[in-house]
């Protein structure tokens, strides 16, 4: 067992730092395996701070103190005290001090990829959220900002680019092949977005003119042979630069914007201030190496941490429990940035299904917590879907409530008013009800209250009075530590349509004037509540949470032909989708039944096949749309609806749907493939995404008749294709069938994209995604390929990570391998990355889901990591509480 059980830390005990710094001023001198800091500090107590201040205690973690010295004078080891994971200095002065530190640290041995690292032979750092505190003495919390300068001295031919936060101001070169690069950063920042990157690095460079005409640099760093894919992300960039402009009225702030892509990285990217280090994935594209979905991760994330720079940097967060304020605000940024470039109705689409399916499962299982946490052991397990997508719903509600044009008067006077802080979700919710003057008091209940809403609805025609009576009920489930929940202020935004699909007048008794909207959004504070809607001729059909107004689980009893009226009907297409969703899952639901029941149900032509038929016969402009609705709802969707989750039953009845859409519909799907296989390799633009993804919907349901037709089809594809989507997309089919190339396809495409590392992690996720008997096995071949490396966190994603969480059928197997096999890799990765382990041990989190037998097999597996004698802080914390 562990030795010690670690901390807990909690929101309640959050108290203002005794000490600020003022002034950091480092010094690196750079060496894979021994790299010197020396950081000079200015320091002075804070006013705002109670107490006595007498000790000053620095955070550090991994690091060789070399000396220290307090305004010019060594101190020796009784003047301070260290400890494993701080540096306390009992007596400092009263007066504004400087403190000069050194330390040693060895970047090479950093496996954690927290702190300086190496990837590859590039030095770079990730200090968001405690890195910081690996590279020198440091107050590491974002509620100290200080203004930082950075020298960086290095060996001028293994690292010519040196590159640090801010603007370069001066340059130099040494004896022996070194030269040196200073750095002053202009803005006060915490340290977590203190950056440095060291290598051979080639750059695209760019400019932009701002709104106010000043002229930026933008600079985006890579490997030379990488260099041809930089474009997409530059573009995306000044996209983003633009649309912060336009749509939130911010500016960016200094005169160089540099991006530097890195293959080793936990995670997509990090915001550091005027040098944001991003994940190769989210910024590497050429057509025929990278999917539309890449594209528009890559804008998207570009994006993301572009609008970091306003939300996140210039206002941070006041303690890691605020989290959300900079994630779910950005998210919700991007999210909007995403839906103007793209197509709005699918962004949402795919957003809520995310949502849904992820998100709606952690709020369900052991590990839910607030979009603001209350406590943790390990912060970055709480940079969760709940406090990034959860968090983004939450300020889209606040939006929805005050409105669009309130929303950015409340953005403006947060800017404003908090501009150079650290501060709270509170801070900002205060400025949104201060510009809007709507009260959000109850609202708040959304940053501390965890769990997924409940809301039924039931709906009373009245024929006599022509009114319909809605009745609107809302609960919580319990969740850790909060056993009873309050009603959550609810948006709930609603539509009427007439039996002829048109929409009605959405007028509440007792009013006099008609509601010139489609759609009312409705507020919903109690648990329960009664709307009267008066003037309406025929009975209507209710179309419910337009949009997703909310994050909450919707009861509505539908009959199957009120889910195909609205699948054919609702002109809101986010309503529209879902309805055809509610219609498959109930479809295939009913199929799960029929096997537990033992018997083999006949797929027949049924409402599912007439309704895609009739979808099939339209026209659509968008064929993104189109795409999404002829699209099943996913395994873990379906799985979401069960009591007790049987993913072979699941598994089987959704092909088992599939293939009797296939083949029912096997010339509109054949004819729709034809009609969009047309190759438009390098465009990128609505119109071919669209075409490619409806003719690779199709494809899908043709590789489901195994037919001579469709092997010639896919393969056909497969070696004909100038994008990666159609490639990918062919290859899928191909892998998830019984293609006699099978194996001669996996292997050309091996051979052709060994070079590219991003297409070869597609290649061990197409592996470990498919649903065959023998995919263990095969993943575990895979983990002895010599491109495999349990250092590399995109490739554990692709392999391990897609096996656990996009393979249901084959990682719940019935005699646990697939367990087992999760648990073997996490106990390797927990002394290598704490936090990829973490991140992946989640699989075995919603074991309570599971039939008697797999709880147990996946509970033993928990406990064995639990029980590790060097379990990390990361893997310890998820394993408990997924116990718990
Ligand atoms: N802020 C970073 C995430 C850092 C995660 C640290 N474990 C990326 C982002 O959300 O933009
Ligand atoms: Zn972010």
């Amino acid at each position: 067992m562990r030795e010690h059980t670690p901390n807990t830390v909690y929101l309640k005990d959050y108290t203002p730092p005794d000490y600020l710094i003022e002034t950091v001023d480092l010094f690196f001198e750079l060496d894979e395996e021994n790299t010197r800091v020396t950081s000079k500090l200015r320091i002075r107590r804070n006013p705002e701070s109670p107490g006595e201040h007498r000790e000053l205690e620095l955070d550090g973690e991994q690091l060789v103190l070399e000396s220290i010295r307090l305004n010019g004078r060594n101190l020796n080891a009784a003047d301070y005290r260290l400890g494993d994971e701080s540096l306390v200095l009992p007596g400092v002065p009263d007066r504004p001090f400087e403190l000069e530190i050194v330390t040693r640290i060895n970047p090479k041995a950093n496996t954690a990829l927290e702190g300086l690292y190496l990837s590859k032979d590039m030095l770079c750092t990730q200090c968001e959220a405690q890195g910081f505190r690996k590279i020198t003495y440091f107050a590491d919390r974002p509620d100290v900002m200080a203004k930082y300068t950075t020298t960086i001295v290095a060996d001028k031919s293994r690292y010519p680019v040196l590159l640090s936060n801010g603007n370069r101001i001066a340059t130099g070169e040494l004896k022996n092949g070194r030269h040196w690069v200073k750095w002053e950063d202009p803005f006060k920042k915490p340290s977590y977005l203190f950056a440095l990157v060291a290598g051979r690095l080639e750059c695209l460079e760019d400019r932009y003119v701002t709104c106010s005409g000043r002229e930026v640099t933008l600079q985006i760093f890579v490997e030379k042979h990488d260099l041809d894919k930089c474009d997409h992300a530059m573009q995306s960039l000044k996209n983003a630069m633009r649309w912060d402009e336009e749509n939130f009225g911010r500016e960016y702030d200094l005169d160089l914007y540099m991006i530097v892509a890195v293959g080793h990285f936990n995670m997509g990217a990090m915001e550091n201030k005027g040098l944001n280090v991003f994940n190769t994935k989210y910024v590497l594209a050429r057509p025929d190496t990278a999917t539309d979905a890449d594209y528009e991760h890559i804008e998207g994330v570009i994006g993301h941490e572009y609008f970091h720079n306003w939300t996140g940097n210039r206002i941070t967060c006041r303690d890691w429990f605020q989290l959300s304020l900079k994630e779910g605000l950005t998210v919700f940024r991007d999210q909007e940035f995403s839906a103007d470039r793209t197509s709005r109705a699918v962004k949402r689409i795919d957003e809520v299904n995310m949502l849904r399916t992820r998100q709606f499962a952690e709020d369900a299982g052991p590990l839910a917590h607030p979009v603001r946490p209350e406590s943790y052991i390990e912060i970055n397990n709480f940079y969760t879907l709940t406090v990034y997508e959860k968090g983004a719903e939450v300020v889209r509600m606040i939006q929805t409530l005050i409105g669009k044009e309130g929303f950015r008067k409340g953005t403006d006077l947060y800017f404003e008013r908090h501009d150079g802080q650290a501060v709270t979700c509170d801070d900002f919710v205060k400025c949104m009800e201060d510009a809007s003057g709507v009260d959000l008091a109850q609202f708040r209940l959304w940053y501390g209250q965890a769990g997924t809403p409940e809301v039924r609805i039931s709906a009373d025609y009245d024929a006599t009075n022509r009114a319909l009576n809605l009745t609107v009920r809302q609960s919580c489930p319990a969740t850790p530590g909060q056993p009873v929940k309050a009603p959550f202020h609810i948006p709930l935004a609603i539509g009427l349509l007439a039996p002829d699909g048109t929409e009605l007048p959405l007028r509440l008794d007792g009013e006099t004037e008609p509601f010139a909207q489609k759609t009312r959004v409705l507020d919903v504070k109690a648990s329960e509540q009664h709307f009267r809607f008066v003037g309406l001729a025929e009975k209507p059909v209710v179309s419910a949470l337009r949009g997703f107004s909310a994050p909450v689980r919707l009861h509505l009893d539908r009959s199957v032909e009120e889910l195909a009226f609205l699948f054919s009907h609702d002109p809101d297409p986010f309503n529209r989708w879902d309805a055809g969703q509610q219609l498959a899952s109930q479809v295939i639901l009913d199929l799960v039944d029929q096997y537990a029941e033992g018997e083999t149900p006949a797929a027949a032509d049924g409402p599912l096949t007439e309704a895609y038929r009739r979808v099939l016969s339209g026209n659509w402009p968008d064929l993104s749309y189109l795409a999404l609705l002829l699209t099943l709802p996913s395994e873990e969707y379906i799985s979401a609806a069960m009591k007790v989750i049987d993913p072979d039953a699941v598994h089987r009845a959704r092909q088992t749907a599939k293939l009797a859409l296939a083949r029912t519909l096997e010339a509109e799907f054949r004819r729709l493939y034809e009609t969009h296989h047309v190759d438009e390799a390098g465009r990128f633009d609505a119109e071919a995404v669209g075409r490619r993804r409806l003719k690779n919907a199709c494809l899908a349901y043709l590789g489901m008749l195994e037919s001579e037709e469709a092997y010639r089809l896919s393969v056909r594809q497969f070696r004909s294709a100038r994008t990666m989507t159609d490639q990918i997309s062919s290859l899928a089919v191909i892998v998830n069938g019984h293609h006699p190339e099978k194996a001669a396809c996996l292997t050309e495409f091996y051979e052709r994209w060994r070079a590219e590392d991003l297409v070869i992690d597609k290649w061990f996720t197409l592996q470990a995604t498919c649903h065959l008997p023998g995919t263990l096995d095969r993943v575990k071949e895979l983990l002895a390929h010599p491109a495999f490396d349990l250092k590399i966190p995109n490739r554990v994603c692709c392999l391990i990570g897609a096996f656990t969480q996009n393979n249901a059928v084959n990682f719940h197997a019935r005699d646990g391998a697939g367990y087992e096999f999760l648990a073997d890799q996490i106990i390797a990765l927990n002394s290598l990355n704490p936090q990829v382990a973490a991140r992946m041990l989640t699989a075995l989190t919603p074991w309570r889901r599971y039939d008697e037998d797999r709880q147990q097999l996946m509970r033993r597996q928990l406990q064995r990591i639990a029980g590790l004698e060097k379990v990390s802080k990361d893997v310890y914390e998820v394993a408990m509480k997924s116990l718990s």
